[in-house]
């Protein structure tokens, strides 16, 4: 429940009810605790009005656990070019950019473009011994994962000329500029280069929920971390059916739920991140198949795009990404 449902059921009730139903919504409110995903927090950045229910949430499916999720019908919107030699790990949408993290050892690279455009610009080439995964942007700072070192290269994006969060000024400052990377130490257009993070296991797929991190391993586990040292916060086991849905790779906050690629699938899961359960699939299969002809490998890739909430989706080595709109 929304804060603005629980609002309106207290100001419907009567005398004592109003009063016992305040105390409910103020107890719950006590619980929430520090751990639970901003469903609705951010708005506009997250594909949400404030205070809009999750549509993961809120479906009209059974309520059961083990029910079949609902099919995802969609109709593409627009194509546009996608770099061929891109092995896309992360893709994010801020401001009119797309930004893109790739893979592969002494290939990957943090890359930015407008979604039409063909003028790619890279941000950074990582490393040739670091394998980049998933990406994400909180609180105007980019993590970029890497697959098996634990390293998350961090970079602070300045959103106004020559203005920085005091933290990622600081933390820019503390002695440790990212010096594993091998391009310009300096900032790269209004990127600059922040001192890593480290975290146990593999990197796979990150998202962010407009307060904490979300990240994949590959697993069929989703781990809520904070952003300032990845502390693990929460696990999530996600399933489908009554079966843990394995393979979670790239991550996609939208609208309070958490939309995730299966590797070696063409197939979208929606993810409640309460319970785990996996609300609804999008098959991409036709516009897989279209790809892989053209030289592309896994689906992997979605950004939402906060401007029109339509999803923007590809591959590794697509030749293009599409911008899909849900037919919901
Ligand atoms: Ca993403």
């Amino acid at each position: 429940m929304t804060g603005n449902r629980a609002a309106t059921v207290v100001a419907r009730a009567p005398g004592r009810v109003k009063i016992i139903s305040l105390l409910l919504v103020l107890g719950a409110c006590l619980s929430c605790g520090d751990i639970l995903p901003a469903a609705n927090d951010g708005a506009s950045r997250h594909g949400a009005g404030k205070n809009s229910p999750a549509w993961c949430t809120t479906n009209d499916r059974p309520q059961s656990n083990n029910a079949p999720p609902t099919k995802l019908a969609y109709s593409i919107v627009d194509r546009y070019p996608h770099r061929p030699d891109a092995y896309t790990q992360g893709l994010l949408f801020r401001d009119g950019y797309l930004y893109e993290s790739t893979g592969r050892y002494g290939e990957s690279n943090f890359a930015r473009f407008k979604p039409g455009s063909s003028n790619v610009e890279l941000l950074w080439q990582l490393p040739d011994d670091r394998f980049g995964e998933g990406l994400a942007l909180l609180d105007d700072v980019f993590y970029l994962l890497t697959w098996k070192s634990g390293q998350v290269f961090r970079f602070a994006l300045q959103t106004r000329a020559g203005i920085q969060s005091e933290d990622a000024q600081n933390d820019a400052n503390d002695g440790n500029p990212a010096n594993n990377l091998n391009q310009s130490q300096n900032a790269t257009g209004n990127i600059s280069a922040l001192a890593p993070l480290q975290l146990q296991g593999e990197g796979w797929g990150l998202t962010e929920d407009g307060r904490h991190l979300w990240s994949s391993d590959g697993s069929s586990t989703l781990s809520l971390r904070r952003a300032s040292d990845l502390q693990l916060l929460r696990q999530l086991e996600v399933h489908m059916l009554g079966r843990p849905t394995q393979w979670l790779n790239e991550l996609e906050w939208i609208e309070g739920c958490i939309v995730a690629n299966i590797w070696r699938s063409d197939t979208l899961v929606v993810i409640r991140p309460d319970t785990g359960v996996v609300t609804h699939t999008l098959d991409l299969g036709a516009i897989a198949r279209r790809e892989r002809k053209l030289g592309g490998e896994a689906t992997n890739g979605i950004a939402l795009r906060h401007d029109n909430g339509h999803w923007l989706l590809t591959g590794k080595n697509w030749p293009h990404i599409y911008e899909i709109s849900l037919q919901r």
